[in-house]
Parts: structure tokens; C-alpha cells; sequence
């Protein structure tokens, strides 16, 4: 006897289920329990939280059109939630559909995209606490946006491309009132530096879902529950490509959700992908959400976003700033960027120390002004005292130079002034020792030069 084929006047027994509902009703609580086939409501005076375990016993019959547990006898259960969320997913329904960008990488990656859009379902059938952390640019914004048109989640900004072990005690403080959350990590958490965070958040008990398409260093798959990134099916490096937002729009669409198209083109935009085709206005949203992005501190809650696009003369406002802010650089960069080797594949510098910009357009978009500005294979790296951004276009690509591989040479051969970084292989950034930035960019010249 399971609830979906129970009848009316039938005796329930220490039938496991979960709550998934809550509501005030008639000075007591109305509550809506699963036993992952079907649901049924009962009322009770106590105070309980979604996604308790229980066990009931009562008799079930119709009231107001529901049918009802009357006068129930309710126990705590334990260990029944697991088995509960499976049988959920297992009856959840999701829509296959073509995918917008067709080809190889999206067929392989169609049964993780049908999975995680099946455990989004699940979790909003289940009224699962959802906590989402999205990154700070315009394709994890757009992301985020369609994520949340699935599911109601939690919302926080990531400033970092890390997942960092301060992340994750925030995480978990923020999580230990709820039973059985559900974390998701959009567009970052993929690196090396992210493995010890992941695997903190993941002893706590949460359920990890990881939407992203960096390469996959940190073998990520090992630390969380799900992982959609286009870098498990293929090793090339146009995996990179498919960026987060348009990832999330896929799962959104499979969940059944219509409208959400039009975010994939932002995420591309602001990733500069060529997946899909790319609108003027596309990049003019990619610009002001990356703008808005920039200036905005720690924590940002998604409505920040939403509002603002809503929002016409704000959008006009921020879109005329950031544009007269990237157009001011433009021949700050052209001054200040030099080749520092002429080769089969060129390397130049752009010292970012010295170009007036505040905090928008940061280091990483002054990179990609001067890498806007180059002709023929080239790797452009932007520097400052303790870091530098590359920049590799296609002609260099396609002769062997990716910046993620040489990031990962150059943590293994200068493992005393490299501090950290990671990205895709025609983007990417390092922290590095104050004072051993031009040895590492010497370093980096060899490299191009032995390709
Ligand atoms: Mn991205």
C-alpha cells in the first residue's frame, strides 16, 4: 500500500514518509507528507520541519476534496529519507528535448543534463532547502536565473573561481537547522584549489550538485552527488565552450521550463562562446551583469540582478558606464602592451598596473581588451604585482598552447612562487609570489618558444 493507490477509509501503519509542506491552518498545521509514489496531508498542532522522517499510522479519508490522515499518530523515523528521494526521482518526468547547441560533447553529456534536472524536480517535489552559489559574471548569473526558475533556492554570489574552505564553513554553519539540503555550485568549483572545501561540505551531509565547465582538476565527481561538466566527456578543449549558463539553461528546459532560451546567449556572450549565436543585445546584458557583478560585494542575492534588468532606465544607466569604461582602457592598453616574443606563436605583456581602471573593467577584461587588439597566434598575459591573466586565441591553440597546461607545468617546476590559480585553455589566471611575476613570465616565454 503505498499513498498513490491508497483508498478512502483505509488504515495507514507506521507508513515511513517525509514532509514536504507546511502551511498554518485553523490555528494548528496542515501538513503534506511523500512516501516517493504519492502524498497526503494531515493536521497537527506540533511544529516540524520540512523534510522530517516519520512514521505514521491513522485513517485516511477525503475532506475538502484531499484526502486526509485523521488524528494521526505520528513517530520520528530514521534513515527512510534516502530511500524516499529515490523512489521521487525515480517517478519525476523530464522532458528530452534537442539541444540548442547539438554535437558531439551535448549528446555524451545529455544523461548527466536528464539527471540533474531530474534531482532539481525531485528536490522542489520534496520542498528540499536549496542553498545556490552562483559565480560572479554574467554566464553564472544567467545560470542562476534559469536554475531558479526550477527550483526556489537560496541565492549567493561566488567571488572567486575557488570553492574555499571559508566557503564551506559558511555553507555549513548555514545548513546545520536544515534537514537534508541541497547545495549547488555554478560555474566554478572544478580547480584543485577547490578539493579541500568540497570535501568538507560533503562530510557535513549535504547533497552536492556541480553545474560547470572548467577543467576538471580537482576531480570534482568525487566530492559531490552529481557533476555536469562537458570536461568528463570530452578531453578538448573546446569543452570550455559550453559554458555554465548554457548548461543550466538545458537543465532548465529539460525540467520543462519555457522561456529560458534567451539566456543562453548572455552566458555565451559573456564567456565569449561561439556555441550560439550571439546577439547585439546579448552582449550589451553580458556587459552590464558583468559591470554589476564587479561592483557588487560579497553574499549578492539573484533578485540584485533581476531587478536591475528589469528595471529599464538602471539597465541604460549601467550599460552606458561599463561601455564608457571599456572604451576609456582601449588606448591605455595599446600604450602599455608590449611583445615581449616574435615567434610562430607571439607573446605580449599589458602591464594592468598601470592602466587607470578602477574595478570594472578588472585585470582578467583588460587581458581580454589587449588579447581584442592582437593579430596572428599569440598568447596576451595580462600582469600586476602578485598575478597574471592569459589570453590564448585559436591560431595558438591549434599549436599547442593552453594556458590551463601550462599553469599545471609551472605549479610542478615553481612550486615556491606559484600560489595558486587555474581556468580553461584560453583563459585562465595565477597568483604568484610578490616580486617572481617576471621570472614566471619568463618562464611562460619558454614554454611558448618549446611549443
Ligand atoms: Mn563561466
Amino acid at each position: 500500500m503505498n499513498f498513490r493507490n491508497i483508498g478512502e477509509n483505509t488504515a495507514l501503519e507506521n507508513a515511513g514518509c517525509i514532509i514536504t509542506k507546511r502551511k498554518k491552518h485553523r490555528g494548528q498545521f496542515s501538513y503534506l507528507v511523500t512516501d516517493g509514489e504519492g502524498e497526503l496531508e494531515f493536521e497537527s498542532g506540533k511544529f516540524m520541519q520540512i523534510g522530517e522522517e516519520l512514521r505514521i499510522s491513522g485513517t485516511v479519508e477525503r475532506q475538502y476534496g484531499f484526502l486526509q490522515i485523521i488524528k494521526p499518530k505520528i513517530e520520528p523515523a530514521e534513515g527512510i529519507y534516502a530511500g524516499i528521494l529515490a523512489k521521487t526521482e525515480e517517478n519525476i518526468k523530464v522532458k528530452e528535448l534537442p539541444f540548442l547547441a547539438s554535437g558531439e560533447i551535448m549528446d555524451k553529456l545529455r544523461p548527466e543534463i536528464m539527471l540533474c534536472a531530474k534531482k532539481l524536480l525531485t528536490a522542489k517535489a520534496m520542498g528540499r532547502h536549496a542553498r545556490l552559489r552562483f559565480h560572479n559574471d554574467a554566464d553564472g548569473i544567467t545560470g542562476a536565473l534559469a536554475l531558479t526558475k526550477v527550483i526556489r533556492a537560496h541565492t549567493h554570489q561566488q567571488n572567486s573561481a575557488n570553492y574555499t574552505v571559508y566557503d564551506s564553513m559558511r555553507d555549513i554553519g548555514n545548513l546545520q537547522s536544515e534537514k537534508n539540503p541541497l547545495v549547488i555550485l555554478l560555474d566554478f568549483a572544478c580547480g584543485k584549489d577547490s578539493v579541500e572545501g568540497l570535501k568538507l561540505l560533503k562530510a557535513s551531509g549535504a547533497e552536492v550538485l556541480i553545474i560547470d565547465h572548467h577543467p576538471n582538476e580537482g576531480n570534482a565527481q568525487e566530492n559531490c552527488s552529481l557533476l555536469v561538466n562537458p570536461w568528463s566527456v570530452s578531453r578538448e578543449e573546446r569543452a570550455s565552450s559550453y559554458v555554465a549558463g548554457y548548461l543550466s539553461m538545458e537543465i532548465a528546459r529539460a525540467c520543462g521550463e519555457d522561456g529560458v532560451e534567451k539566456l543562453a546567449g548572455i552566458a555565451c556572450a559573456g564567456d565569449k562562446s561561439t556555441i550560439l549565436p550571439v546577439s547585439k543585445k546579448d552582449k550589451e546584458m553580458a556587459i552590464v551583469l558583468d559591470y554589476m557583478a564587479t561592483y557588487s560585494g560579497f553574499g549578492n542575492k539573484l533578485d540584485f540582478y533581476k531587478n536591475a534588468i528589469e528595471n529599464k532606465e538602471l539597465y541604460a544607466s549601467v550599460l552606458v558606464q561599463a561601455q564608457e569604461s571599456l572604451d576609456r582602457i582601449t588606448d591605455e592598453v595599446k600604450a602599455h602592451m608590449k611583445k615581449r616574443y616574435d615567434g610562430p606563436v607571439s607573446v605580449y605583456t599589458i602591464d594592468t598596473e598601470r592602466i587607470k581602471s578602477r574595478e570594472f573593467p578588472g585585470k582578467g577584461k583588460i587581458t581580454t581588451r589587449g588579447f581584442e587588439l592582437v593579430e596572428g597566434p599569440a598568447v596576451v598575459l595580462g600582469v600586476w604585482k602578485n598575478g597574471l591573466s592569459f589570453r590564448i586565441n585559436s591560431g595558438a591553440i591549434e599549436k599547442g598552447v593552453m594556458a590551463n597546461e601550462i599553469i599545471s607545468a609551472l605549479k610542478k617546476e615553481m612550486p615556491d612562487f606559484i600560489e595558486g590559480g587555474g581556468g580553461h585553455a584560453r583563459a585562465a589566471s595565477l597568483r604568484i609570489r610578490e616580486g617572481f611575476v617576471d621570472s614566471v613570465v619568463e618562464k611562460i616565454i619558454e614554454k611558448v618558444k618549446a611549443a
